[in-house]
């Protein structure tokens, strides 16, 4: 048939040659589940998502719970496999808890990559362990993105004092990964004490209430790094309510709009940005490679940038500022 319909677009013209034949053969639909829908990381990374997708002819179908967590995604991962996309593209909020449902995913045939987050160790595809399964990992080096983080703390702390990371919850693999990298870094420091870490289920006014909690335990708090959006909007609210504004040190990461008059005022010095856009963008690219019969790396790393107020009134950081 497709040779068919080949000599057919010879004869009438060369243009029509450059279109995809197969996507002119199906449309596909592409799932993409974020770890929460109202959360700028997520709400960008379905843009370049949807990029992609306008791109390649795809529909995209975009949906998630409203809170980070495996109780409210699996049920939503259950109605979409129930609807049989072509391909599913999940940040699974659980290392452990997130395999058995994707697996049923992959049981039915539909295609799994994730995105941002990774189920059982991150290796795909290797024949090893229960949770190989999924065609492809794309996301940020997670273990790379701690490791900036504490350096960035380190300087901006003159390298002596107590500090802390404020964090989502043991189980989700880019927040444990981010902590690791910090601490492995921290642990090249020898003037500064890294206090227990405090977890807060992804609730910035909880990050806030501990940060203070733990400076009032520890008057001499010099620092915090916040592991991700909440955790790092909420420690840097704690930060003002103690007002200790540019005393107790703020390392971001993620880079929501409002983190910028967070540096402007010196309440953050440093916001880690990941590129959302290019996670979404490379998993329909991903997933629309493999639908056509190509194949594709099992692993992707995307990008950082690093935003202080020596940079981001610079256009070309500030476009790595998320979504609304
Ligand atoms: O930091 C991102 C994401 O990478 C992480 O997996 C969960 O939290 C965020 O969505 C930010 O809130």
């Amino acid at each position: 048939k497709k040779i068919v319909a080949a000599l057919a677009a010879l004869a009438v013209g060369a243009t029509v040659l450059i279109a995809p034949a197969q996507a002119q053969d199906k449309k596909y639909t592409i799932a993409l589940i974020p770890g929460l829908t109202t959360d700028g990381f997520y709400i960008t990374m379905r843009k370049g998502a949807q990029a992609a997708a306008d791109a390649l002819g795809v529909n995209l179908v975009f949906q998630g719970a409203p809170e980070f967590n495996p109780v409210t995604q699996v049920p939503v991962l259950d109605a979409v496999i129930a609807k049989k996309p072509d391909a599913i593209l999940i940040a699974p909020t659980d290392k452990v808890q997130l395999v058995e449902p994707l697996r049923k995913a992959n049981d039915a045939g539909i295609p799994v990559i994730t995105v941002d987050t990774f189920i059982g160790t991150g290796s795909y595809q290797t024949g090893a362990g229960d949770a190989d399964f999924p065609l492809a990992y794309i996301a940020s080096d997670n273990v790379l993105g701690g490791e900036i983080a504490a350096r960035a703390l380190a300087t901006a702390i003159g390298d002596k004092g107590k500090v802390y990371v404020s964090n989502v919850k043991p189980g989700i693999s880019t927040t444990d990964q981010r902590e690791e990298g910090f601490k492995k870094e921290m642990a090249k420091h020898s003037g500064i004490t890294v206090l227990e870490t405090q977890f807060n289920d992804d609730d910035a006014n909880k990050a806030a209430s501990q940060l203070q909690a733990v400076f009032a335990r520890n008057p001499d708090l010099v620092g915090v790094f916040g592991a991700n959006l909440f955790s790092a909007l909420g420690a840097a609210n704690g930060v003002k309510q103690a007002g200790q504004t540019g005393t107790v040190k703020v390392v971001a990461f993620d880079a929501p709009t409002s983190i910028v008059d967070n540096i402007n005022t010196g309440l953050v010095d440093v916001a880690i940005a990941q590129h959302p856009a290019e996670i979404g963008y490379f998993g329909v690219v991903s997933a629309y490679a493999h639908l056509t019969g190509h194949s594709i790396p099992v692993s992707i790393g995307t990008g950082f940038t690093i935003m202080d107020k020596s940079n981001i009134a610079d256009p070309n950081i500030s476009k790595y500022l998320y979504s609304e």
